[in-house]
Protein backbone atom coordinates (compact mmCIF):
# COMPACT_ATOMS: atom_id res chain seq x y z
CA UNK A 1 0.00 0.00 0.00
CA UNK A 2 1.62 2.84 -1.15
CA UNK A 3 1.30 6.26 1.30
CA UNK A 4 1.93 8.53 -2.24
CA UNK A 5 -0.31 6.74 -4.64
CA UNK A 6 -3.42 7.37 -1.70
CA UNK A 7 -2.67 10.90 -0.97
CA UNK A 8 -2.72 11.52 -5.09
CA UNK A 9 -5.29 9.48 -6.31
CA UNK A 10 -8.31 11.48 -4.31
CA UNK A 11 -11.55 11.48 -5.25
CA UNK A 12 -14.49 13.47 -3.11
CA UNK A 13 -17.96 12.95 -2.52
CA UNK A 14 -20.37 14.04 -0.13
CA UNK A 15 -21.11 13.25 3.33
CA UNK A 16 -24.62 13.13 2.41
CA UNK A 17 -24.77 8.87 0.82
CA UNK A 18 -25.74 8.46 -2.89
CA UNK A 19 -30.05 8.59 -3.23
CA UNK A 20 -31.71 6.99 -6.53
CA UNK A 21 -32.77 9.40 -8.86
CA UNK A 22 -35.78 9.51 -11.12
CA UNK A 23 -33.49 10.72 -14.39
CA UNK A 24 -35.39 8.72 -16.66
CA UNK A 25 -38.51 11.36 -16.68
CA UNK A 26 -38.93 14.42 -18.46
CA UNK A 27 -38.27 17.32 -16.18
CA UNK A 28 -41.68 18.74 -16.29
CA UNK A 29 -42.64 14.89 -14.98
CA UNK A 30 -40.60 15.04 -12.30
CA UNK A 31 -40.87 18.41 -11.27
CA UNK A 32 -44.71 18.25 -10.85
CA UNK A 33 -44.04 14.94 -9.21
CA UNK A 34 -45.91 16.22 -6.34
CA UNK A 35 -48.90 17.86 -7.93
CA UNK A 36 -51.51 16.32 -6.50
CA UNK A 37 -50.03 17.10 -2.93
CA UNK A 38 -49.39 20.60 -4.33
CA UNK A 39 -51.94 21.37 -6.19
CA UNK A 40 -53.47 24.16 -4.40
CA UNK A 41 -50.54 25.87 -3.24
CA UNK A 42 -49.03 29.03 -4.54
CA UNK A 43 -45.87 28.12 -6.89
CA UNK A 44 -45.72 31.32 -9.02
CA UNK A 45 -45.41 34.84 -7.02
CA UNK A 46 -45.72 38.06 -9.95
CA UNK A 47 -44.10 40.79 -7.48
CA UNK A 48 -45.07 43.69 -9.34
CA UNK A 49 -49.00 42.72 -9.24
CA UNK A 50 -49.86 40.26 -6.61
CA UNK A 51 -50.72 37.67 -8.86
CA UNK A 52 -50.63 34.36 -7.39
CA UNK A 53 -50.28 31.08 -9.83
CA UNK A 54 -51.15 27.63 -8.03
CA UNK A 55 -49.54 24.76 -8.88
CA UNK A 56 -52.39 23.31 -10.72
CA UNK A 57 -52.84 27.01 -13.01
CA UNK A 58 -49.43 26.79 -13.39
CA UNK A 59 -49.24 23.69 -14.25
CA UNK A 60 -52.24 23.61 -16.72
CA UNK A 61 -50.95 26.94 -18.42
CA UNK A 62 -47.52 25.18 -19.17
CA UNK A 63 -49.78 22.42 -20.83
CA UNK A 64 -51.92 24.85 -23.13
CA UNK A 65 -48.82 27.17 -23.90
CA UNK A 66 -47.16 23.36 -25.05
CA UNK A 67 -50.19 22.97 -27.53
CA UNK A 68 -50.47 26.59 -28.39
CA UNK A 69 -46.21 26.19 -29.59
CA UNK A 70 -46.86 23.03 -31.49
CA UNK A 71 -49.88 24.64 -33.09
CA UNK A 72 -47.32 27.25 -34.52
CA UNK A 73 -44.95 24.32 -35.66
CA UNK A 74 -42.54 24.13 -32.81
CA UNK A 75 -41.82 20.12 -32.83
CA UNK A 76 -39.28 18.41 -30.86
CA UNK A 77 -35.88 19.72 -30.61
CA UNK A 78 -36.80 23.18 -32.38
CA UNK A 79 -35.02 25.72 -30.20
CA UNK A 80 -37.28 28.56 -28.33
CA UNK A 81 -35.27 31.67 -27.35
CA UNK A 82 -37.43 33.11 -24.12
CA UNK A 83 -36.19 36.86 -24.20
CA UNK A 84 -37.58 38.12 -20.94
CA UNK A 85 -37.22 39.15 -17.36
CA UNK A 86 -38.51 37.20 -14.65
CA UNK A 87 -41.80 36.66 -14.83
CA UNK A 88 -44.75 34.13 -15.18
CA UNK A 89 -44.52 33.60 -18.92
CA UNK A 90 -40.66 33.13 -18.97
CA UNK A 91 -41.36 29.92 -16.27
CA UNK A 92 -44.83 28.53 -18.45
CA UNK A 93 -42.75 29.17 -21.37
CA UNK A 94 -39.83 27.30 -20.26
CA UNK A 95 -42.07 24.35 -18.34
CA UNK A 96 -44.02 24.11 -22.29
CA UNK A 97 -41.26 23.92 -24.25
CA UNK A 98 -39.97 20.47 -22.21
CA UNK A 99 -43.60 19.27 -22.47
CA UNK A 100 -43.44 19.24 -26.09
CA UNK A 101 -39.52 18.27 -26.44
CA UNK A 102 -38.36 21.84 -27.46
CA UNK A 103 -35.51 23.11 -26.28
CA UNK A 104 -35.21 26.86 -24.48
CA UNK A 105 -32.24 29.04 -24.87
CA UNK A 106 -32.29 31.52 -22.23
CA UNK A 107 -30.90 35.00 -23.15
CA UNK A 108 -30.70 38.60 -21.45
CA UNK A 109 -33.18 41.33 -22.67
CA UNK A 110 -30.72 43.84 -22.35
CA UNK A 111 -28.19 42.33 -24.95
CA UNK A 112 -27.36 44.22 -28.00
CA UNK A 113 -28.92 43.03 -31.38
CA UNK A 114 -25.47 41.62 -32.34
CA UNK A 115 -25.18 39.71 -29.27
CA UNK A 116 -28.55 38.58 -29.64
CA UNK A 117 -28.44 37.36 -33.28
CA UNK A 118 -25.46 35.25 -32.55
CA UNK A 119 -27.35 33.40 -30.29
CA UNK A 120 -30.36 33.36 -32.43
CA UNK A 121 -27.81 32.09 -35.22
CA UNK A 122 -26.05 29.21 -33.09
CA UNK A 123 -28.85 28.07 -31.71
CA UNK A 124 -31.26 28.43 -34.97
CA UNK A 125 -34.43 29.71 -32.81
CA UNK A 126 -37.58 29.31 -34.88
CA UNK A 127 -39.56 31.14 -32.24
CA UNK A 128 -38.82 33.62 -29.95
CA UNK A 129 -41.07 34.64 -26.56
CA UNK A 130 -40.00 38.40 -25.15
CA UNK A 131 -41.65 41.73 -24.82
CA UNK A 132 -42.74 44.81 -27.33
CA UNK A 133 -39.66 47.09 -25.79
CA UNK A 134 -37.10 44.66 -27.42
CA UNK A 135 -38.77 43.44 -31.10
CA UNK A 136 -36.70 46.38 -32.27
CA UNK A 137 -33.42 44.29 -31.63
CA UNK A 138 -34.66 41.54 -33.58
CA UNK A 139 -35.40 43.08 -36.79
CA UNK A 140 -33.06 41.40 -39.32
CA UNK A 141 -30.57 44.01 -41.08
CA UNK A 142 -28.28 43.18 -43.86
CA UNK A 143 -25.74 42.23 -41.31
CA UNK A 144 -27.29 39.62 -39.69
CA UNK A 145 -29.18 38.52 -42.97
CA UNK A 146 -32.03 36.20 -43.65
CA UNK A 147 -34.03 34.63 -40.57
CA UNK A 148 -37.09 33.05 -39.87
CA UNK A 149 -38.75 32.98 -36.51
CA UNK A 150 -41.96 34.02 -35.14
CA UNK A 151 -41.90 36.44 -32.44
CA UNK A 152 -44.26 36.32 -29.89
CA UNK A 153 -44.91 39.62 -26.99
CA UNK A 154 -46.13 39.30 -23.91
CA UNK A 155 -47.55 42.13 -23.36
CA UNK A 156 -49.19 44.66 -27.16
CA UNK A 157 -47.70 43.01 -30.06
CA UNK A 158 -46.24 45.66 -32.35
CA UNK A 159 -46.78 44.77 -36.04
CA UNK A 160 -45.69 41.30 -37.31
CA UNK A 161 -45.63 39.71 -33.68
CA UNK A 162 -48.16 37.66 -31.45
CA UNK A 163 -49.03 38.11 -28.91
CA UNK A 164 -48.76 35.57 -26.07
CA UNK A 165 -52.66 34.60 -25.54
CA UNK A 166 -52.44 33.23 -29.04
CA UNK A 167 -50.14 30.72 -27.20
CA UNK A 168 -51.51 30.36 -23.28
CA UNK A 169 -54.69 30.44 -25.01
CA UNK A 170 -54.99 26.99 -26.55
CA UNK A 171 -56.49 23.59 -25.72
CA UNK A 172 -54.24 21.80 -23.36
CA UNK A 173 -55.84 18.66 -25.07
CA UNK A 174 -54.68 19.08 -28.17
CA UNK A 175 -51.35 18.86 -26.70
CA UNK A 176 -49.55 16.08 -28.62
CA UNK A 177 -47.82 12.92 -27.34
CA UNK A 178 -44.14 13.56 -27.22
CA UNK A 179 -41.32 10.53 -27.15
CA UNK A 180 -38.80 11.51 -24.77
CA UNK A 181 -35.13 10.28 -24.30
CA UNK A 182 -33.38 11.24 -20.76
CA UNK A 183 -30.40 12.75 -23.23
CA UNK A 184 -32.93 15.23 -25.41
CA UNK A 185 -31.84 18.67 -25.04
CA UNK A 186 -33.61 20.78 -22.46
CA UNK A 187 -32.02 23.86 -22.06
CA UNK A 188 -29.34 25.84 -24.15
CA UNK A 189 -27.76 28.13 -22.16
CA UNK A 190 -25.01 30.16 -23.83
CA UNK A 191 -21.42 30.28 -21.47
CA UNK A 192 -17.84 31.11 -22.90
CA UNK A 193 -16.95 28.29 -20.47
CA UNK A 194 -12.95 28.07 -19.77
CA UNK A 195 -11.82 29.75 -23.10
CA UNK A 196 -13.13 31.67 -26.49
CA UNK A 197 -16.31 33.16 -27.39
CA UNK A 198 -19.90 31.88 -25.82
CA UNK A 199 -21.46 28.68 -27.09
CA UNK A 200 -24.62 27.12 -26.46
CA UNK A 201 -24.09 24.33 -23.42
CA UNK A 202 -26.49 21.64 -23.97
CA UNK A 203 -28.26 20.06 -20.64
CA UNK A 204 -30.81 17.60 -20.84
CA UNK A 205 -33.89 16.28 -19.26
CA UNK A 206 -31.80 14.02 -17.32
CA UNK A 207 -28.65 16.39 -16.22
CA UNK A 208 -31.21 19.13 -14.36
CA UNK A 209 -32.86 16.62 -13.18
CA UNK A 210 -30.04 14.73 -11.66
CA UNK A 211 -28.76 18.47 -10.24
CA UNK A 212 -31.80 19.25 -9.12
CA UNK A 213 -31.98 16.23 -7.22
CA UNK A 214 -29.20 16.22 -5.53
CA UNK A 215 -29.95 19.96 -4.56
CA UNK A 216 -33.74 18.91 -2.92
CA UNK A 217 -34.04 15.13 -2.96
CA UNK A 218 -32.71 12.24 -0.29
CA UNK A 219 -34.12 12.05 3.43
CA UNK A 220 -31.38 14.62 4.19
CA UNK A 221 -31.37 16.87 1.08
CA UNK A 222 -28.52 19.00 0.72
CA UNK A 223 -30.82 21.75 0.01
CA UNK A 224 -34.03 21.72 2.46
CA UNK A 225 -37.02 23.09 0.99
CA UNK A 226 -40.30 22.87 2.49
CA UNK A 227 -43.97 23.47 0.82
CA UNK A 228 -43.95 26.79 3.37
CA UNK A 229 -40.95 28.04 2.04
CA UNK A 230 -41.09 31.57 -0.52
CA UNK A 231 -38.04 31.85 -2.76
CA UNK A 232 -36.51 35.12 -3.82
CA UNK A 233 -36.29 34.71 -6.93
CA UNK A 234 -34.55 38.29 -8.39
CA UNK A 235 -31.55 36.71 -9.82
CA UNK A 236 -32.21 36.95 -13.63
CA UNK A 237 -33.88 33.29 -14.68
CA UNK A 238 -32.16 33.31 -18.09
CA UNK A 239 -28.85 32.21 -16.38
CA UNK A 240 -28.49 28.98 -14.84
CA UNK A 241 -27.81 29.89 -11.07
CA UNK A 242 -31.51 31.02 -10.71
CA UNK A 243 -33.41 28.65 -13.37
CA UNK A 244 -31.93 25.85 -11.90
CA UNK A 245 -31.50 26.41 -8.20
CA UNK A 246 -34.67 29.31 -7.25
CA UNK A 247 -37.23 27.51 -9.61
CA UNK A 248 -36.57 24.07 -10.43
CA UNK A 249 -35.47 23.16 -6.97
CA UNK A 250 -38.18 25.08 -5.69
CA UNK A 251 -41.18 23.29 -8.25
CA UNK A 252 -39.51 20.09 -7.07
CA UNK A 253 -39.99 20.68 -3.33
CA UNK A 254 -43.33 22.36 -4.05
CA UNK A 255 -42.43 26.00 -2.72
CA UNK A 256 -43.04 29.31 -3.76
CA UNK A 257 -41.23 31.19 -6.15
CA UNK A 258 -41.73 34.97 -5.85
CA UNK A 259 -40.65 36.84 -9.47
CA UNK A 260 -38.98 39.95 -9.25
CA UNK A 261 -38.37 41.44 -12.73
CA UNK A 262 -35.85 43.42 -11.69
CA UNK A 263 -33.44 44.23 -8.61
CA UNK A 264 -33.93 47.65 -6.71
CA UNK A 265 -32.98 47.39 -3.08
CA UNK A 266 -36.25 49.02 -1.52
CA UNK A 267 -38.56 47.37 -3.36
CA UNK A 268 -36.89 44.46 -2.32
CA UNK A 269 -36.85 44.52 1.42
CA UNK A 270 -40.32 45.98 0.93
CA UNK A 271 -41.02 42.59 -0.91
CA UNK A 272 -39.51 39.96 1.35
CA UNK A 273 -41.07 41.57 4.52
CA UNK A 274 -44.71 42.04 2.43
CA UNK A 275 -44.50 37.56 1.20
CA UNK A 276 -42.92 36.48 4.44
CA UNK A 277 -39.63 35.33 1.99
CA UNK A 278 -37.75 32.13 3.78
CA UNK A 279 -35.06 31.44 1.08
CA UNK A 280 -33.07 33.99 -0.52
CA UNK A 281 -30.60 33.02 -3.57
CA UNK A 282 -28.19 36.07 -4.16
CA UNK A 283 -24.95 36.91 -5.63
CA UNK A 284 -21.98 38.74 -3.57
CA UNK A 285 -23.16 42.56 -4.85
CA UNK A 286 -26.55 41.55 -3.28
CA UNK A 287 -25.31 40.06 0.03
CA UNK A 288 -23.38 43.49 -0.24
CA UNK A 289 -26.93 45.69 -0.33
CA UNK A 290 -28.39 43.49 2.32
CA UNK A 291 -25.36 43.55 4.27
CA UNK A 292 -24.43 47.31 4.00
CA UNK A 293 -27.83 49.22 2.73
CA UNK A 294 -28.96 51.47 5.91
CA UNK A 295 -32.80 50.74 4.47
CA UNK A 296 -32.00 47.14 5.88
CA UNK A 297 -32.88 48.85 9.32
CA UNK A 298 -36.89 50.05 8.21
CA UNK A 299 -37.72 46.21 7.31
CA UNK A 300 -38.35 42.85 8.89
CA UNK A 301 -36.40 40.63 7.52
CA UNK A 302 -36.54 38.03 9.98
CA UNK A 303 -38.88 35.43 7.94
CA UNK A 304 -35.40 34.79 6.10
CA UNK A 305 -34.10 31.22 7.77
CA UNK A 306 -31.66 30.78 4.15
CA UNK A 307 -29.36 32.82 2.28
CA UNK A 308 -27.34 31.15 -0.77
CA UNK A 309 -24.87 33.25 -2.11
CA UNK A 310 -22.84 31.88 -5.71
CA UNK A 311 -21.91 33.16 -9.22
CA UNK A 312 -18.55 34.70 -7.87
CA UNK A 313 -16.79 34.62 -4.80
CA UNK A 314 -17.99 35.98 -1.40
CA UNK A 315 -15.74 37.60 1.27
CA UNK A 316 -15.31 36.21 4.59
CA UNK A 317 -15.96 39.47 5.95
CA UNK A 318 -19.09 40.14 3.83
CA UNK A 319 -20.59 37.06 4.97
CA UNK A 320 -19.88 38.02 8.64
CA UNK A 321 -21.57 41.05 8.26
CA UNK A 322 -25.15 40.20 6.74
CA UNK A 323 -24.82 37.39 9.98
CA UNK A 324 -24.87 40.20 12.11
CA UNK A 325 -27.66 41.68 9.97
CA UNK A 326 -30.02 38.51 9.99
CA UNK A 327 -28.49 36.63 12.94
CA UNK A 328 -31.27 33.59 12.95
CA UNK A 329 -30.55 32.83 9.01
CA UNK A 330 -28.06 30.01 7.92
CA UNK A 331 -25.68 31.42 5.61
CA UNK A 332 -23.82 29.82 2.96
CA UNK A 333 -22.85 28.88 -0.83
CA UNK A 334 -23.17 27.70 -3.95
CA UNK A 335 -20.74 26.90 -6.55
CA UNK A 336 -22.48 26.32 -9.94
CA UNK A 337 -20.70 27.01 -14.15
CA UNK A 338 -22.94 26.47 -16.48
CA UNK A 339 -21.56 23.81 -17.96
CA UNK A 340 -21.14 21.49 -15.14
CA UNK A 341 -25.11 21.52 -14.86
CA UNK A 342 -24.61 23.68 -12.74
CA UNK A 343 -24.30 22.93 -9.02
CA UNK A 344 -20.99 21.69 -8.11
CA UNK A 345 -21.30 22.24 -4.25
CA UNK A 346 -23.29 23.60 -2.15
CA UNK A 347 -23.14 24.30 1.83
CA UNK A 348 -24.14 21.50 4.37
CA UNK A 349 -25.57 24.19 6.02
CA UNK A 350 -28.62 23.96 4.12
CA UNK A 351 -29.41 20.59 4.88
CA UNK A 352 -32.42 19.19 6.29
CA UNK A 353 -29.81 17.76 8.94
CA UNK A 354 -27.60 20.50 8.89
CA UNK A 355 -23.52 19.81 9.27
CA UNK A 356 -21.90 21.89 10.69
CA UNK A 357 -19.60 24.66 7.93
CA UNK A 358 -17.05 27.24 7.61
CA UNK A 359 -16.87 30.61 6.48
CA UNK A 360 -15.71 31.69 3.26
CA UNK A 361 -16.65 28.09 1.79
CA UNK A 362 -18.30 27.40 -0.94
CA UNK A 363 -19.41 24.18 0.38
CA UNK A 364 -19.23 20.48 -0.47
CA UNK A 365 -19.23 18.40 -3.26
CA UNK A 366 -22.92 17.30 -3.95
CA UNK A 367 -24.05 13.99 -3.60
CA UNK A 368 -24.28 11.34 -6.68
CA UNK A 369 -21.11 12.83 -8.11
CA UNK A 370 -17.57 12.71 -7.63
CA UNK A 371 -14.84 16.15 -7.42
CA UNK A 372 -11.32 16.05 -8.08
CA UNK A 373 -8.39 18.61 -7.20
CA UNK A 374 -6.09 18.38 -10.53
CA UNK A 375 -2.45 19.34 -10.28
CA UNK A 376 -1.34 20.66 -13.54
CA UNK A 377 1.49 19.50 -13.81
CA UNK A 378 1.33 15.95 -12.75
CA UNK A 379 -1.93 15.52 -13.99
CA UNK A 380 -2.28 14.13 -10.49
CA UNK A 381 -5.69 14.00 -8.17
CA UNK A 382 -4.61 16.24 -5.32
CA UNK A 383 -5.30 15.39 -1.25
CA UNK A 384 -6.81 18.04 0.96
CA UNK A 385 -5.28 20.99 1.38
CA UNK A 386 -4.02 20.90 -1.62
CA UNK A 387 -4.50 23.66 -4.60
CA UNK A 388 -5.01 22.24 -7.71
CA UNK A 389 -7.96 22.66 -10.78
CA UNK A 390 -11.34 21.57 -9.44
CA UNK A 391 -12.73 18.88 -12.45
CA UNK A 392 -16.16 17.16 -11.59
CA UNK A 393 -17.87 13.88 -12.79
CA UNK A 394 -21.24 12.98 -13.01
CA UNK A 395 -24.75 12.70 -14.86
CA UNK A 396 -25.34 16.41 -14.33
CA UNK A 397 -22.84 17.93 -16.32
CA UNK A 398 -23.87 19.04 -19.84
CA UNK A 399 -24.19 16.80 -23.06
CA UNK A 400 -21.66 19.01 -24.45
CA UNK A 401 -21.68 22.09 -26.35
CA UNK A 402 -23.36 22.71 -29.56
CA UNK A 403 -21.51 22.07 -32.54
CA UNK A 404 -18.59 22.60 -30.96
CA UNK A 405 -17.03 19.55 -30.35
CA UNK A 406 -13.70 20.50 -30.27
CA UNK A 407 -14.39 22.97 -27.48
CA UNK A 408 -16.35 19.65 -25.58
CA UNK A 409 -13.10 17.81 -25.73
CA UNK A 410 -11.28 19.90 -24.52
CA UNK A 411 -14.01 20.45 -21.45
CA UNK A 412 -14.77 16.99 -20.71
CA UNK A 413 -12.20 14.60 -20.46
CA UNK A 414 -12.21 10.77 -21.92
CA UNK A 415 -12.79 9.50 -18.55
CA UNK A 416 -15.83 12.05 -17.75
CA UNK A 417 -14.21 15.05 -15.69
CA UNK A 418 -15.72 18.14 -16.94
CA UNK A 419 -12.40 20.51 -16.03
CA UNK A 420 -13.88 23.83 -14.52
CA UNK A 421 -10.91 25.93 -14.87
CA UNK A 422 -11.17 27.26 -11.58
CA UNK A 423 -8.71 26.59 -8.90
CA UNK A 424 -9.16 25.58 -5.04
CA UNK A 425 -8.58 23.34 -2.60
CA UNK A 426 -10.69 20.81 -0.27
CA UNK A 427 -10.28 21.38 3.64
CA UNK A 428 -10.52 18.70 5.88
CA UNK A 429 -13.85 19.57 6.85
CA UNK A 430 -14.26 18.43 2.97
CA UNK A 431 -15.49 21.88 1.97
CA UNK A 432 -14.41 23.60 -0.95
CA UNK A 433 -12.33 27.07 -1.21
CA UNK A 434 -12.15 28.90 -4.78
CA UNK A 435 -8.97 30.63 -4.43
CA UNK A 436 -8.62 31.92 -8.69
CA UNK A 437 -9.40 31.50 -11.89
CA UNK A 438 -7.13 29.92 -15.14
CA UNK A 439 -9.66 30.37 -17.32
CA UNK A 440 -9.79 33.58 -19.23
CA UNK A 441 -13.16 34.49 -18.14
CA UNK A 442 -14.35 37.68 -15.88
CA UNK A 443 -17.16 37.81 -13.92
CA UNK A 444 -19.30 41.38 -13.39
CA UNK A 445 -21.33 40.94 -10.56
CA UNK A 446 -21.31 37.38 -11.57
CA UNK A 447 -22.68 37.91 -15.15
CA UNK A 448 -19.76 36.25 -17.62
CA UNK A 449 -17.89 38.59 -19.43
CA UNK A 450 -16.25 36.47 -22.13
CA UNK A 451 -12.27 38.15 -23.16
CA UNK A 452 -12.01 36.91 -26.43
CA UNK A 453 -15.81 38.39 -27.74
CA UNK A 454 -14.60 41.94 -26.52
CA UNK A 455 -10.55 41.39 -28.32
CA UNK A 456 -12.74 40.43 -31.38
CA UNK A 457 -14.62 43.24 -31.46
CA UNK A 458 -11.54 45.54 -30.19
CA UNK A 459 -9.42 44.24 -33.09
CA UNK A 460 -12.00 45.45 -35.90
CA UNK A 461 -11.46 48.87 -35.30
CA UNK A 462 -9.57 50.39 -37.87
CA UNK A 463 -6.95 52.08 -35.55
CA UNK A 464 -6.02 48.74 -33.41
CA UNK A 465 -4.00 46.32 -34.26
CA UNK A 466 -3.81 44.19 -31.17
CA UNK A 467 -5.90 43.86 -28.08
CA UNK A 468 -5.80 41.69 -24.53
CA UNK A 469 -8.83 41.98 -22.40
CA UNK A 470 -8.33 40.82 -18.53
CA UNK A 471 -10.18 41.11 -15.07
CA UNK A 472 -9.22 43.88 -12.46
CA UNK A 473 -10.47 43.62 -8.64
CA UNK A 474 -13.43 46.16 -7.93
CA UNK A 475 -14.87 46.41 -4.78
CA UNK A 476 -18.62 46.82 -5.85
CA UNK A 477 -18.68 44.46 -8.87
CA UNK A 478 -15.84 41.83 -7.49
CA UNK A 479 -13.89 42.63 -11.30
CA UNK A 480 -14.30 44.47 -14.34
CA UNK A 481 -12.91 43.89 -17.74
CA UNK A 482 -10.48 46.14 -18.84
CA UNK A 483 -8.35 46.19 -21.93
CA UNK A 484 -4.35 46.43 -23.30
CA UNK A 485 -4.68 47.84 -26.76
CA UNK A 486 -1.76 47.85 -29.58
CA UNK A 487 -2.56 51.25 -31.40
CA UNK A 488 -1.88 50.60 -35.33
CA UNK A 489 -1.74 54.30 -36.97
CA UNK A 490 -0.25 57.05 -34.52
CA UNK A 491 -1.38 57.60 -30.88
CA UNK A 492 -4.52 59.28 -32.33
CA UNK A 493 -6.78 56.88 -30.62
CA UNK A 494 -7.61 57.70 -27.20
CA UNK A 495 -9.16 55.70 -24.32
CA UNK A 496 -12.92 57.16 -24.14
CA UNK A 497 -13.06 56.53 -28.13
CA UNK A 498 -11.68 52.79 -27.48
CA UNK A 499 -14.84 52.43 -24.73
CA UNK A 500 -17.61 53.99 -26.69
CA UNK A 501 -17.19 51.39 -29.75
CA UNK A 502 -17.23 49.05 -27.25
CA UNK A 503 -19.91 49.78 -25.35
CA UNK A 504 -22.51 50.49 -28.49
CA UNK A 505 -21.70 46.76 -29.35
CA UNK A 506 -21.98 44.95 -26.01
CA UNK A 507 -24.58 44.99 -22.80
CA UNK A 508 -23.70 46.96 -20.15
CA UNK A 509 -21.70 44.39 -18.11
CA UNK A 510 -19.28 43.46 -21.02
CA UNK A 511 -17.85 47.58 -20.66
CA UNK A 512 -14.36 48.25 -20.31
CA UNK A 513 -13.61 50.24 -17.60
CA UNK A 514 -10.15 51.17 -18.75
CA UNK A 515 -7.46 50.95 -21.32
CA UNK A 516 -4.23 51.03 -21.05
CA UNK A 517 -1.64 51.36 -24.19
CA UNK A 518 1.01 48.99 -24.85
CA UNK A 519 3.91 48.20 -27.52
CA UNK A 520 2.65 44.41 -28.07
CA UNK A 521 0.55 41.69 -26.48
CA UNK A 522 2.79 39.28 -24.01
CA UNK A 523 2.14 36.20 -26.34
CA UNK A 524 3.31 32.56 -26.17
CA UNK A 525 5.17 31.07 -28.45
CA UNK A 526 2.37 29.27 -29.89
CA UNK A 527 0.75 32.62 -29.94
CA UNK A 528 -1.53 32.82 -26.90
CA UNK A 529 -1.90 35.76 -24.68
CA UNK A 530 -0.14 35.16 -21.16
CA UNK A 531 -3.49 36.71 -19.38
CA UNK A 532 -1.02 36.05 -16.37
CA UNK A 533 1.23 38.68 -17.35
CA UNK A 534 -0.98 41.26 -17.94
CA UNK A 535 -3.20 40.91 -14.49
CA UNK A 536 0.34 40.98 -12.74
CA UNK A 537 0.91 44.32 -14.86
CA UNK A 538 -2.39 45.67 -12.56
CA UNK A 539 -1.51 44.19 -9.86
CA UNK A 540 2.27 45.59 -9.71
CA UNK A 541 1.65 49.08 -10.77
CA UNK A 542 0.25 51.61 -8.88
CA UNK A 543 -0.01 54.09 -11.48
CA UNK A 544 -2.32 51.68 -13.35
C1 LIG B 1 -16.49 31.64 -6.52
O1 LIG B 1 -22.03 31.24 -12.02
C2 LIG B 1 -22.50 30.22 -12.47
C3 LIG B 1 -23.37 29.36 -11.66
C4 LIG B 1 -23.49 29.58 -10.34
C5 LIG B 1 -24.33 28.85 -9.43
C6 LIG B 1 -25.31 28.01 -9.83
C7 LIG B 1 -26.11 27.33 -8.95
C8 LIG B 1 -24.13 29.01 -8.11
C9 LIG B 1 -24.87 28.33 -7.10
C10 LIG B 1 -25.92 27.48 -7.57
O2 LIG B 1 -26.66 26.88 -6.74
O3 LIG B 1 -22.24 29.78 -13.74
P1 LIG B 1 -21.37 30.53 -14.82
O4 LIG B 1 -21.18 29.55 -15.88
O5 LIG B 1 -21.98 31.84 -15.16
O6 LIG B 1 -19.99 30.85 -14.15
C11 LIG B 1 -19.18 29.84 -13.66
C12 LIG B 1 -18.01 30.39 -12.89
C13 LIG B 1 -17.28 29.31 -12.11
O7 LIG B 1 -16.48 28.53 -12.94
C14 LIG B 1 -16.52 30.15 -11.10
O8 LIG B 1 -15.39 30.73 -11.70
O9 LIG B 1 -18.42 31.32 -11.87
C15 LIG B 1 -17.52 31.24 -10.75
N1 LIG B 1 -18.28 30.90 -9.54
C16 LIG B 1 -17.81 31.08 -8.29
N2 LIG B 1 -16.65 31.57 -7.84
C17 LIG B 1 -19.50 30.35 -9.47
N3 LIG B 1 -19.87 30.19 -8.18
C18 LIG B 1 -18.83 30.64 -7.41
C19 LIG B 1 -18.60 30.76 -6.01
N4 LIG B 1 -17.41 31.27 -5.62
N5 LIG B 1 -19.50 30.40 -5.10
Amino acid sequence: DNPISKQTNHIFKSKLPDIPISNNLPLHTYCFEKLPQTADRPCLIVASTGKIYTYAETYLLSRKIASGLSKLGIQKGDVIMILLQNSAEFVLSFIAASMIGAVATTANPFYTTAEIFKQITASKTKLIITQAMYVDKLRPNEENGDFDFKVITIDEPPVNCLHFSVISEAKEEELPEVEFDPEDALALPFSSGTTGLPKGVILTHKSLITSVAQQVDGENPNLYLATEDVLLCVLPLFHIFSLNSVLLCALRAGSAVLLMHKFEIGTLLGLIQEHKVTVAMVVPPLVLALAKNPKVAEFDLSSIRLVLSGAAPLGKELEETLHNRIPRAVLGQGYGMTEAGPVLSMSLGFAKHPFPTRSGSCGTVVRNAELKVLDAETGLSLGYNQTGEICIRGQQIMKGYLNDENATKTTIDEEGWLHTGDVGYIDDNDEIFIVDRVKELIKFKGFQVPPAELEGLLVTHPSIADAAVVPQKDVAAGEVPVAFVVRSNGNDLTEEAIKEFISKQVVFYKRLHKVYFIHAIPKSPAGKILRKDLRAKLENSTQM
